[in-house]
């Protein structure tokens, strides 16, 4: 008997545990090791999606329904040790979400806390509480949990995104709930670029009232994120484990700038290689420039523009850019640390 082994089975114990499972009961020590283990544990497995593969997916998609008729016209990354299950971690939801010129995908909301992260194509727009904000490449835009959005394109090209949702938190608390706004646009009500400048400017309305605990800021546009890095590689040396990596904070408090999801942006410069890293919370990242591979466990993914790749929970990451790179990450880290679950390893080197 131990924490790694279940004891012997037995004829008799056997039926024992036949005759119970009839009433609903079934035996801790057969399923300990497997419920309690001594590190993680998981069906979550590295993979790489390839842009241009999924592309091709979302326009023929583009031609088989339309955004309002699916609501979301998106095709879901699934982690494939998860299949069936709408998961790219064993935490967090992954899709790719496709615009065509001139569609609209319907105002709803939810109980979910979803990112976008803009990928392809220049000029749709999101709308999120009554603002609107203009998608390019690279920015970060957050929907609070429910807050109505909805979704359109007035440019004359497919827009492309990422679109990371905490669904499987939410499933796993039971705490799902979602309404259809009832109009495929909400009513707009402040101007462009409201929230930037209330929120974003290393100032707040004077005596602002906190709402919710997503940040208030609605779009974190790349350029401002990407120069930050950029200082950042100019001022000081990498870290051996993540080169520059930054994260996206609510200015409110200076935490992660989502309750469930942990975003950031990573740069590594040119022929840098990452020594070995692991920590608990399984992670997404989107390649924004560059290609490389990237060594997680036993597997080497290779990976190029706008691919996303993923790393399950504590399997030891090790990135290998051929020139300068830089991903956005995303993670369950700031559940986990709200928690007290996340652990990392940065090797034995100090
Ligand atoms: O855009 O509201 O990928 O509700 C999945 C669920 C996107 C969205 C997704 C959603 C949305």
């Amino acid at each position: 008997m131990s924490l790694t082994e279940a004891p012997e089975e037995t004829a008799e114990r056997k039926a024992f545990y036949e005759k119970i499972d009839s009433n609903s009961y079934t035996p801790l020590w057969a399923v300990l090791n497997s419920i309690i283990t001594p590190e993680p544990k998981s069906d979550c497995v590295p993979h790489v999606w390839r842009f241009q593969v999924a592309k091709d997916y979302l326009l023929e998609a583009g031609g088989l329904i339309t955004a309002k008729e699916a609501e979301r016209r998106v095709l879901v990354l699934e982690n494939p040790g998860l299949r069936g299950q709408s998961r790219i971690t064993t935490s967090l939801y992954a899709g790719l979400q496709i615009v065509m010129p001139g569609e609209v995908a319907p105002a709803h909301r939810h109980s979910q806390s979803a990112l976008r992260l803009v990928l392809d194509g220049e000029g749709a727009h999101t709308a999120v509480n009554g603002e609107r904000t203009m998608m390019s490449f690279g920015d970060f835009v957050i929907t609070p949990p429910w807050g109505w959005h909805d979704h359109g394109n007035s440019s004359d090209e497919p827009m492309i995104w990422l679109d990371g949702l905490d669904i499987a938190v939410v499933s796993l608390f039971d705490a799902s709930f979602a309404e259809e706004h009832g109009e495929d646009e909400q009513p707009i009500t402040r101007p462009l670029g409201d929230s930037t400048a209330r929120f974003a400017a290393n100032m707040l309305p004077y005596d602002y009232e906190r709402k919710g605990l997503a940040s208030p800021i609605f779009n974190y546009p790349y350029d401002r994120s990407r120069e930050a890095l950029e200082k950042l590689k100019s001022a000081e040396d990498a870290d051996r484990c993540h080169g520059f990596r930054m994260r996206y904070v609510n200015p409110l408090d200076g935490g992660w700038a989502m309750p469930t999801i942990a975003p950031g942006l990573q740069l590594l410069p040119k022929g840098f290689e990452t020594a070995p890293y692991r920590s608990t919370d399984a992670t997404v990242f989107v390649v924004m420039e560059g290609q490389g591979k990237s060594q997680i466990g036993d597997e080497v993914l290779e990976w190029g523009p706008k691919d996303v790749f993923v790393a399950p929970s504590w399997k030891w990451i090790k990135h290998m850019p051929d020139g300068e790179a830089v991903f956005f990450t995303y993670s369950d880290r700031v559940a986990q640390e709200k928690l007290g679950l996340w652990r990392e390893d940065r090797g034995n080197q100090k």
